[in-house]
């Protein structure tokens, strides 16, 4: 299946949700997730945007919720668009942002388990598969907007990635 077959077969906006990444020099910061969607992946921080909430608020409230930090400036760094071939109700965009200013250190919570990571040592096999496609571009500075189509098994069918300027 292709993304502009599948995305024929959908009506209506996708729902959104959030993505943070700190960054402090060469290392960011990922996170374990303990438990629901994707549990037991390592991601950034973030989840859906609440009715009524910019995706700025969004970005905040769930960082405070999943580690703990007060961030004090986000930079949009890409966009994706997630489709799944067997479950519709996941499909979802996602708005990434970096953090490179917060308060507080980055705790445990219930549903999160942060770790720092050099650049270089980025856990790749244990993230979603589209992560290797965009987050290195995201960490030299690029903006991005993909898409990704993914099968019951989550592997990837289809994907488009390209750099913006917005
Ligand atoms: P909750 O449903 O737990 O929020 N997310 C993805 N992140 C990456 N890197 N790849 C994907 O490929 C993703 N799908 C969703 C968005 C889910 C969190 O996971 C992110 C949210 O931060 C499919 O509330």
């Amino acid at each position: 299946m292709k993304l502009a077959k599948y995305k024929e077969t959908l009506s209506g906006p996708l729902r959104q949700a959030t993505l943070c990444f700190l960054i402090k020099e060469k290392e960011i910061l990922l996170a374990r997730k303990k438990r629901g969607f994707a549990e037991g992946k390592i991601n950034g921080v973030g989840g859906k945007v609440d009715d009524g909430e910019s995706v700025e608020e969004t970005a905040r409230r769930e960082t405070f919720e999943e580690i703990g930090v007060k961030v004090n400036s986000l930079k949009k760094v890409a966009v994706l668009d997630f489709y799944f071939t067997h479950n519709a109700g996941w499909n979802q965009q996602v708005i990434v942002f970096e953090v490179r200013e917060w308060k507080g250190e980055p705790k445990e919570s219930e549903e999160m388990e942060p770790f720092w990571f050099a650049f270089e040592d980025i856990p790749y096999g244990e993230m979603w598969g589209d992560d290797i496609h965009w987050l290195p571009r995201v960490l030299e500075g690029k903006k991005i907007k993909a898409s990704f189509l993914f099968n019951e098994k989550e592997e990837i069918l289809d994907y488009t990635v390209e750099e913006i300027s917005e």
